[in-house]
């Protein structure tokens, strides 16, 4: 054999076609008369995003949808199914089988391919052979209800090797994931069932190059990679930027559109066309598959855009195409949804009226949210009287109702917390309500988990509920440049609920360095802490920090108004006290005291006057888990709650 021939020995069927279409299309634009002829060989939806998965019959609506508009591939990826994610290793029960079941079968009828991803990297042993024996008991499950196409999804897992046997036995993170989509690629093959993959380093926007650069040469070139764009959430997506990911992991990428997607706002749902996807993507991807919003019937606004660019991408206009889509789904009842569409027809990259109302920070115009509010409560109310006579419309009112009124509780709670005040119209936080004072010590307190050597008077209370009539404490001091801070946590800790830290009661601190700059977001370099007592007895050992490093800033940035332990801790799995430069120089205790827990921190600061710092203890208990923190502002739906701290010593 040749060296040519033997390498094409080595390329089955579908690598063939691929490789055909990109050397046709290749050729065709090179004569410069092609490309209105570039087709998506993939379109559709991932149901892949976090929080409520939808339910059966949104699903079932989906599949009929798709059909209809030609969106050909369904992935199913909810990451709050536990059998999809964290329970990977178990196998369907039957009547949730029975559902999936029912699914592939809708799916077929309506000429939709159905994948089935399944996402174990959060506690697979990769290289284990019962592990994989396991994941492929799990798949054989699938194919059994007729599943032909399945995807591995890795992202969103440690981009490190997290288990001492895979340690052993891979040199990094790309030659265990390489190894096991092999395997599982392999496995498939036999019943010549597809596989793709959601790699860990998804975006250009963070991750590791070099992993994604490994895995592309590793893994054979038939098995699609998914990619975000240049973010996670991309304004833009064009064909260049797809050609250098293509060059990167060694095939033409499947972009992962995350459009509309709202797991990350769960206060706004998005409605504008689709935007941004420049017309030659099809010549540099395989194909371009949209994550929606966990509003099912509203994603199919934005869905039916979306399939009209896959059908015309050149000819595709979003203002057209929302007509168009509106129009299709809502026939004359469409015009109701005007305000709707208009209020809530911007991009997550774009600042949207009601965002000062849940992301603390800027001023908010009341009039202006009024005004916003008594369009959307009367458009809701003439979309209400026209929902019996359209199709599509009852579903769609109970899942934009819920934004509205969730907008309005959050004016009324604002306008009756005196922490605002009204100004010109504008209700403005009163910022100075949450300075403080971190006093220079004459000595430095040991970091180890006793605080007799901290003064009386630099403890306060921090602010929230008590429980059992406590609240925690925290102390605070600074001695040359460094930040000390202790945490009193009355009341025996939970250290038991779920496996992940951010299901325990811990400690959590962000530090920002610039005072001025009053933001809920974070940046590279804000220090990030979880701290949290161990299942052990003692409660000494420290179990980890996460110092924030581009990914945890934007994991954080994006999931600004969600909760711990809703969303950024389950999803990260075990921190690791090695990841993130900062952590290396900050020292660190967490012991069990007579009745409970105490943390003490030392952080070096840089040479500012003051810094920001928001600080929040959780504790679960028989009646829930509660929160309490440094800043007043403690609202429960929003995690980045900030202390201006004065350093004493550089006053
Ligand atoms: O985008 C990917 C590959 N993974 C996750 C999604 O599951 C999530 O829905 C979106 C939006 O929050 N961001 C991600 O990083």
């Amino acid at each position: 054999m040749t060296g040519l021939s033997q390498r094409a020995a080595r390329f089955d069927i579908p690598t063939m076609r691929w490789l055909f279409s990109i050397a046709l299309v290749t050729a065709l634009t090179s004569c410069g008369h092609a490309q209105s002829d570039a087709v998506f060989r993939f379109s559709g939806v991932i149901e892949g995003f976090y929080g409520p998965p939808w339910s059966h019959d949104d699903r079932l609506d989906m599949l009929r949808f798709m059909g209809s508009v030609g969106l050909g591939s369904y992935y199913y990826a909810p990451k709050d199914d536990p059998y999809h994610r964290t329970r990977w290793r178990e196998p369907y029960p039957p009547d949730r089988l029975e559902r999936l079941s029912a699914l592939v079968a809708t799916a077929t009828d309506h000429r939709v391919e159905f994948v089935f991803a399944i996402s174990p990297g959060g506690s697979m042993v990769y290289g284990d052979s019962a592990d994989r024996r396991l994941l492929y008991r799990k798949l054989d499950q699938l194919s059994a209800i007729g599943v032909r196409h399945f995807a591995l999804f890795v992202d969103d897992v440690l981009y490190r090797l997290a288990h001492d046997q895979d340690r052993r036995q891979y040199a990094d993170l790309a030659e265990a994931h390489a190894s096991l989509i092999i395997a599982v690629r392999d496995y498939l093959d036999a019943s010549g069932a597809t596989l793709s993959v959601t790699p860990t380093t998804y975006t250009g926007a963070w991750g590791d190059r070099t992993y994604l650069e490994r895995l592309g040469s590793l893994v054979p070139r038939d098995v699609p990679f998914f990619w975000t764009g240049v973010d996670v959430a991309s304004p833009t997506i064009t064909a260049e930027q797809a050609a250098s990911w293509r060059r990167l992991m060694a095939r033409p990428p499947l972009v992962w559109d995350n459009y509309p997607v709202n797991d990350f706002a769960r206060w706004r749902p998005f409605l504008g066309p689709l935007r941004g996807r420049t017309p030659d993507l099809p010549f540099e991807t395989m194909g371009i598959l949209s994550n929606p919003m966990t509003e099912a019937h509203a994603s199919m606004i934005p869905l039916a855009t979306l399939a009209e660019y896959v059908r015309d991408p050149r000819g595709y206009d979003p203002d057209r195409a929302l007509r168009r889509a509106l129009a299709d789904l809502y026939g004359p009842s469409a015009d109701l949804l005007e305000p709707f569409v208009r209020i809530y027809g911007d991009y997550p990259w774009d600042t949207n009226l009601f965002e000062p109302l849940f992301i603390p920070g800027t001023p908010i115009d009341r009039a202006a949210v009024e005004t916003g509010l008594t369009e959307l409560r009367q458009a809701l109310a003439r979309l209400d009287a026209a929902a019996g006579a359209t199709p599509g419309m009852v579903p769609l009112v109970a899942e934009l109702s819920p934004f509205v009124t969730r907008t309005a509780e959050r004016l009324a709670e604002i306008e009756r917390d005196p922490a605002y005040e009204i100004h010109d119209g504008m209700l403005r936080y009163r910022d100075e309500r949450d300075r403080v004072e971190a006093p220079s010590m004459g000595s430095p307190p040991t970091i180890d988990g006793q605080t007799a050597d901290w003064p009386r008077s630099a403890w306060r209370p921090t602010h929230g509920p008590a429980r059992d009539g406590r609240t925690p404490r925290v102390a605070l001091g600074t001695h040359g440049d460094m930040l000390y801070i202790a945490v009193d946590v009355p009341g025996t800790p939970d250290t038991e609920t779920g496996d992940r830290i951010g299901e325990r009661d811990h400690v959590a601190l962000i530090l920002q360095h610039e005072p001025g700059r009053r933001r809920t977001s974070l940046e590279p370099d804000d220090l990030l802490l979880l701290l949290a007592p161990t299942t052990g007895t003692d409660h000494t050992e420290w179990v980890g920090s996460l110092g924030v490093h581009g990914f945890m800033a934007k994991f954080l940035a994006d999931n600004r108004n969600l909760t711990w332990s809703e969303f950024l801790l389950t999803s990260l799995g075990q921190p690791d006290a090695t990841d993130g430069g900062d952590a290396v120089s900050i020292r660190r205790a967490v012991a069990k005291t007579r009745d409970g827990y105490v943390v003490e921190i030392a952080i070096p600061v840089a040479d500012v006057p003051a810094v920001r710092l928001s600080l929040t203890v959780t504790r679960s208990g028989t009646d829930g888990r509660i929160s309490n923190s440094l800043s007043r502002r403690n609202y429960p739906a929003n995690p980045a709650t900030y202390a201006e701290l004065i350093l004493a010593s550089r006053q």
